[in-house]
């Protein structure tokens, strides 16, 4: 027996015991291992077979390291059958998560059954795969067709609870002994002559599947899949698990899960996989910095982002206190989060009394003397300095020492707000993305001053409130919103240039983008960024330059929230329409800067508004504002719903090449000049040495 897999009897019971830290990955020496154990078993005296795991979970998938690399034996397929076809039962023991091929040898198993904690789940489409060792086939027929849909196309774990509602486990095991509860499982199921239950012998009769069932589930799967292929490939896994015999539709499983380990949109995600925990990974810190105690935290502000950013830890049932400048606006920030929530219960994602459970650790106070035992304060005022440093002056008063004081600021100077402070170590940005309790990026702003435990301690607290963290160093919109201002300012010269709104945003919305620029200018707020320029003493004096967006927000048209900008909106649906009005207006302020509109192909508009943006994090990345190539693509991904499918800007620039983007933006240069077009060194040095972001970030170690 290998390190990775023992054996033993305990009593008349076969117990296999997986050991592959961290998670148990299915690898070549954890499925030789398996497929020994269970032979060797056929021949001794036990009289059932239990399959457990070491660790913190049992197995939790392929080994996504291996994919792309030459396959070796023995295969998972034959592993799963030497289990099935087993003369004695095996009973799979899950605590946990025992995801991917993890739950499909579970399935494979006769009986499984789980300690209440345990999770078990299918997520190989969120790396664009799907599940390949037999959980298309066996799933539905367990759980049934709609049930077993859901959850592959989705991705998500389900509780132990759930999966025993569905039939997927049998038996939930009392307290926190697995390996004794699974052991005694075993001996009464041979005591009583249980069955070999094998999933595969179980068919599904295609009368119980109404006509067209599958054609609806791929239309609607289309309609957010963002570039994403392997939904359209679950629905025919599936469907070949009813019209088909079993091993027929393995086989048909195997040929789709083949193209999709092979297909560039996989690979993108997979790359996303790990950059989002390299991400996690602060370069110089040990892994055993020490972190700060996070019980209680104060939120500065309950606006929009103040009330999402106090739900993100009272759903951890971490107490919060939300400070405002008077009860009227306390009243205010406590009713967003209650219609929030109540939003939440309303699609079935949380329960009524979860959710009072929430709202009654979310306190309110309009006193700083309040603060005086939190571990964490959060601020989220509007932007505007000098009032953070006003408010941060005063949290250095009254907070105790120790205490972790981050302000939420999209672009402002962390360094010189941890400067109105005694403790500037203590300071930092955590930048939220709106709206705050839904999108999953949290910027981590390191300051000059900041010190490592409160980096550490950031970091994991992110983590701990379902964020993806990525590190930013100081520097105007960090990393996220710095390279947003080309990819902005090119889809407003565009429609100058004589596109309009709907080809633009139709353009990156077929991409992948879940919005295009202009209409997530509307989302946002035009005035916002009219705002921010006006404040700005940097910008070109070019008549072309944001010339719709600052007309529509002088004309009152601010976006949805006033019904139009660069659309109008439905005022009951918000559904988004084109105006051409607006379209009109276009045409007329062009022709009054002397522009000669042209017709604009699907590539120009691509490249005009991402290579802006590739070039500014190449300057990004040499300026050392972000530590390495995949956390921008992390910062793309979750923050700002660049697709997955992509593998982000800069996985997407790799796969375009950094020779041809170079030469591209040469080319803008000479036509549209250079206060707009300056490659960056880096990236001209890269396309001159032929090579990519990924190599560049890995000679940085
Ligand atoms: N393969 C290889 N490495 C893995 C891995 C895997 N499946 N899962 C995790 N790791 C590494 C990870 O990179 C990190 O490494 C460390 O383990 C801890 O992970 C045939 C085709 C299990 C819920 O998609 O969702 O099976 O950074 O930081 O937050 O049909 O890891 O420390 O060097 O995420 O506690 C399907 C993927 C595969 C599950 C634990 N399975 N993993 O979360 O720890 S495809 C998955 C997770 C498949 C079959 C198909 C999570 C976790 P490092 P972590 P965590």
């Amino acid at each position: 027996m290998s390190n990775a897999v023992s054996y033993e009897l305990v009593d008349n019971i076969g117990v296999i015991s997986v050991n592959n830290p961290p998670v148990n990955a299915l690898a070549q020496v954890v499925r030789e291992g398996i497929l020994n154990a269970v032979t060797a078993a056929q021949d001794d005296d036990c009289e059932a077979i239990v399959l457990r795991c070491e660790g913190r979970t049992f197995i939790a998938g392929a080994d996504i390291t291996k994919f792309g690399k030459p396959p070796m034996e023995p295969g998972l397929p034959l592993v799963l059958g030497a289990i099935e076809n087993s003369s004695k039962p095996v009973i799979a023991a899950i605590h946990g998560t025992a995801l991917g091929g993890g739950f499909e040898v579970s399935l494979a198993c006769h009986y499984r059954c789980a300690i209440a904690s345990a999770k078990v789940g299918l997520p190989e489409v969120k790396l664009g795969l799907l599940p390949g060792a037999g959980g298309t086939q066996r799933v539905p027929r367990i759980a049934g067709v709609k049930a077993a849909l859901d959850m592959i196309t989705s991705g998500n774990p389900i509780a132990a609870a759930k999966a025993h509602d569905m039939g997927l486990v049998d038996m939930i095991i009392e307290g926190e002994d697995l390996q004794a509860g699974a052991i005694e499982y075993a001996k009464s199921l041979v005591a009583s002559g249980a069955p070999l239950k094998r999933i595969r012998d179980i068919t599904i009769d295609p009368a119980t599947v109404e006509a067209g069932y599958f054609d609806a589930a791929r239309k609607k799967l289309a309609r957010r899949a963002r570039g994403q292929i392997a939904q359209d490939k679950i629905v025919s896994c599936i469907e070949a698990a009813v019209n088909l015999p079993m091993d027929k539709g393995l086989e048909r499983e195997r040929e789709l899960f083949l193209e999709l380990v092979t297909s560039p949109e996989s690979a993108a995600m997979r790359h996303i996989f790990f950059a989002e925990r390299q991400a996690a990974k602060i370069k110089g810190l040990s892994k055993d910095t020490p972190v700060r105690a996070i019980n209680k935290v104060a939120i500065i502000g309950g606006g929009t982002m103040g009330g999402g950013i106090a739900m993100c830890f009272a759903n951890v049932d971490i107490p919060v206190l939300m400070l405002e400048i008077n009860d009227e606006a306390l009243q205010r920030g406590m009713d967003i989060i209650r219609k929030n929530y109540n939003i939440t219960v309303q699609k079935g994602k949380l329960d009524a009394n979860k959710m009072q459970d929430r709202i009654d650790l979310i306190t309110g106070t309009t006193d700083y003397a309040d603060l005086g035992e939190v571990d964490l304060v959060i601020e989220a005022v509007f932007e505007n300095l000098e009032l953070k440093k006003e408010i941060f002056a005063k949290l250095d008063a009254v907070c105790k020492p120790g205490a972790i004081l981050a302000s939420n600021t999209s672009y402002q100077d962390i360094d010189a707000i941890a400067e109105a402070t005694s403790r500037p170590q203590d300071v930092l940005g955590m930048h939220f993305f709106s709206p705050a309790n839904v999108m999953k990026l949290l910027e981590v702003v390191r300051g000059e001053k900041t010190a490592d435990d409160v980096l550490a301690t950031s970091m994991k607290i992110g983590k701990k409130i379902g964020k993806v963290c990525a590190l930013s160093r100081v520097c105007y919109g960090f990393i996220g919103n710095r390279m947003l201002g080309g990819y902005g300012r090119e889809a407003q010269m565009l429609l100058m240039d004589g596109c309009t709104p709907v080809q633009v945003d139709s353009v990156l919305e077929g991409f992948g983008m879940a919005m295009g620029p202009l209409a997530m200018g509307d989302l946002a707020g035009l005035d916002v960024g009219y705002k921010a320029r006006q404040a700005r003493t940097d910008l070109p004096d070019d008549p072309k330059l944001y010339r719709m967006g600052t007309l529509l927000v002088e004309m009152g048209r601010h976006g949805q929230k006033t019904g139009s900008g660069f659309y109008k909106y439905d005022p009951d649906t918000r559904k988004r329409m084109s105006d051409p009005e607006v379209e009109a207006m276009i045409k007329e302020e062009a022709a009054k800067i002397g522009v000669e509109q042209r017709d604009i192909s699907s590539d120009e508009i691509l490249e005009r508004c991402f290579y802006p943006l590739i070039n500014e994090a190449a300057r990004i990345l040499e300026e050392g504002i972000a530590q390495r190539p995949s956390d921008i693509d992390v910062v793309y991904v979750y923050g700002y719903a660049f697709p997955a499918a992509k593998g982000g800007p800069m996985h997407y620039a790799d796969h375009v090449g950094l020779k041809n983007i170079y030469d591209k933006i040469c080319e803008f240069r000479d036509r549209y000049g250079e206060q707009y077009w300056k490659p960056a060194p880096l990236l001209k040095r890269l396309a001159e040495e032929g090579k990519t972001f990924a190599q560049w970030g890995a000679e940085q170690g």
